[in-house]
């Protein structure tokens, strides 16, 4: 109308039906050009699905579909570089409604959009994950597109029928002494959840003294840490009425939707394995679906120059960046490294090869990147993928990375070669440069800063004698010997840091200088947090050895955690392991209930609970299961 009214001539629709037959012809030629303008323009509108399905035949939705493919194709192979990639890509699956015969603008509008949903429309992609502020929905709420194909589903049976051991294992035979010990241990987790449950349910962690509880900033707003964390726990110890109460608390509170800095590491070594290992281990949907629209929101933390992902996430806006403590903005190794167990299980699970891929990438930027000595430092730049500072340690910043190119290795049935050969390459660097003995014959881990030794080991390394013991397992000749010799010694170092204090219990760090051996030196190294490294490496031991020495070292940490740890409301750290009344931090963490009682069960469990042939356990302990059947490993070429 307001063209109309723009004409010369022309002063409205009333007088056009007196014009003359030249003018009638002129005005309804321009007339039949704006109709067609504007039923063009309904093609071209960014949020035009729904006139599409309107207009388009049906038959144009299936034609399209290969044409969508290939479009995408190209779209996942430059998504971890591109930094301005949408944090709520437009619907993936729009160009599924392309019609042949649509204009070359058109499809290359499509196209476009496809691009910048990058990896969701990945080739093979056959479902798209609901949730998450990556999540690929039709836009402005569109009902979702058509699928062509069947929606992908995993076959759970399958996988269960897979496994050559019984999950809660199946053969029975220890002795009275044993079958007590693990009772008590069971005893410990009622203990310590009945707690958690009664002062804290739905926050992160018991406060056992004060008996509330803490909700902390590492999770991004996320609540139920040790709900999560204590699952797969509750489920293999056979505490069913606990198991239940926690898995009722994730399908009615656990909520998703929060806006908060989190750790991308810990939200995906705790929640997200933590789910992972519930659903393998149970088959119950609620568990899958939580995991993978939580892997949806860590997506955008990769949207960086080399695609290694920033180490904090807002899970409600995608905004991430890196540690303020971390030199020059760089990311730390044992977070970025310690994605790809997890991750390949999200693709496994979701058939969207997107989590696949961005681990995949992260390893090629680190087998590709220079190695100092052939050592991994532990701060790399996210923007430019070089090394930011050279501190080599297999403790904290380091420590999971060399666990997690081991247990891809193994989770692959063995078939993941290049994480094999990275571990490999690995180990033999360390064990040139940084393994050590003490005067007085303990065999250590030292740490490296740019060429000088740092004669300390931290708590969190002694998950190494385990790692060491389980990639010796599957070595052969020489190796496999030195190997198993050198997970024994250290294990038996970390035993000591132990055996030397007061309560029994092992300091955050000790050192090997200035005449000590395996005792913390300064003030602030002397706490214990419940951290559960030293028994981690006592069942692998004992499961690869059957050396008695093992359960009997693991039994020594019950009673101690029972003297020195247990309080009224639950178990709580404490600050100085040489003290033989030891003040209590008032904190349960929930990698106790995770990692600390279920080493420590497994200890006394027969071998079949969980075997080593069946799982691979993350980081946080939750058992994620060997691919025997067709999970190949995920996003390799
Ligand atoms: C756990 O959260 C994990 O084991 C992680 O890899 C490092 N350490 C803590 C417990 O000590």
């Amino acid at each position: 109308m307001v063209v109309l009214r723009k004409l010369p001539g022309m002063p409205g629709w009333p007088a056009a039906l007196g014009l003359r037959l030249p003018q009638k012809f002129l005005f309804l030629l321009f007339l039949s050009g704006l109709l067609t303008l504007c039923f063009g323009a309904l093609f071209l509108l960014p949020d035009s699905s729904r006139f599409k399905r309107l207009f388009l035949p049906r038959r144009a939705t299936a034609s399209a579909s290969s044409s969508s493919s290939a479009s995408s194709s190209s779209a996942s192979s430059s998504s971890t570089r591109d930094t301005d990639l949408p944090r709520s890509p437009p619907a993936a699956a729009e160009p599924r409604h392309a019609s042949p015969a649509a204009p070359r603008r058109l499809r290359e509008k499509l196209r476009a959009a496809a691009r910048m949903a990058g990896p969701h429309t990945a080739p093979g992609s056959r479902q798209q994950v609901q949730g998450g502020p990556g999540r690929a929905q039709p836009a402005s709420g569109a009902p979702p597109a058509r699928e062509t194909r069947a929606p992908f589903r995993f076959d759970y049976e399958r996988f269960r029928r897979s496994l050559r051991h019984p999950v809660r294992g199946g053969r029975s035979g220890e002795d009275a002494e044993t079958r007590a010990r693990r009772m008590k241990i069971k005893e410990m987790m009622k203990f310590a959840w009945d707690n958690y449950k009664q002062y804290a349910l739905g926050k992160n962690e018991l406060r056992p003294l004060t008996k509330n509880g803490h909700i902390g900033n590492m999770f991004g707003g996320l609540r139920g840490a040790t709900v999560i964390d204590a699952l797969d726990t509750l489920y293999i110890m056979e505490l069913e009425e606990e198991f239940q109460e926690a898995k009722q608390w994730v399908e009615k509170s656990f909520d998703l939707n929060v806006n908060g800095e989190a750790s991308l590491f810990e939200v995906n070594i705790r929640y997200i394995g933590g789910l992972l290992a519930t659903y393998y281990l149970t088959g119950e949907e609620v568990f899958k679906s939580k995991a993978l629209e939580l892997g949806e929101k860590l997506l955008p933390a990769f949207n960086t120059p080399t695609g290694i992902p920033r180490g904090v996430i807002n899970l409600g806006s995608g905004m991430s960046w890196s540690w303020g403590w971390a030199s020059a903005g760089s990311s730390i190794l044992a977070e970025f490294g310690t994605l790809h167990l997890e991750f390949l299980h999200l693709s496994e699970l979701s058939g969207n090869p997107v989590f696949a891929e961005k681990v995949m990438n992260i390893r090629r930027v680190l087998s590709r990147v220079e190695k100092p000595q052939g050592l991994y430092p532990n701060f790399l730049s996210p923007v430019t993928g070089s090394w930011v500072q050279h501190h080599v340690s297999i403790g904290g910043l380091g420590d999971s990375f060399y666990e997690y190119l081991l247990k891809s290795w193994l989770m692959s049935d063995k078939k993941d070669s290049e994480a094999k050969k990275m571990y490999d390459d690995a180990l033999e660097a360390i064990e040139k440069h940084l393994v050590k003995k003490s005067a007085g014959g303990l065999t250590y881990i030292a740490e490296w800063r740019g060429g000088i030794l740092d004669h300390k080991m931290g708590h969190l390394a002694c998950f190494s004698g385990g790692m060491i013991a389980l990639g010796a397992e599957h070595s052969a000749g020489d190796r496999r010997q030195r190997h198993m010799e050198l997970a024994a010694e250290i294990t038996s170092t970390c035993h000591e840091s132990y055996a030397r204090s007061d309560t029994k219990l092992g300091p955050e760090a000790f050192r090997f200088d200035a005449g000590s051996e395996a005792t913390a030196t300064r003030l602030s190294e002397r706490y214990y947090i419940l951290r559960p490294e030293v028994v981690e490496s006592y069942m692998y031991l004992w499961r690869l050895t059957h050396h008695p020495k093992y359960r009997h070292w693991g039994w020594e940490v019950v009673q101690a955690l029972e003297k020195h740890c247990r309080v009224e409301a639950g178990f709580s750290g404490i600050r100085d392991v040489y003290s033989s009344t030891p003040i209590h931090d008032n904190m349960q963490q929930s990698f106790f209930l995770a990692e600390t009682l279920k080493y420590l069960y497994l200890l006394f469990c027969e071998d079949d609970v969980l075997s080593l042939e069946d799982w691979v356990f993350n980081t946080e302990a939750h058992p994620l299961p060997i691919n025997h059947t067709d999970f190949k490993a995920a996003g390799q070429p």
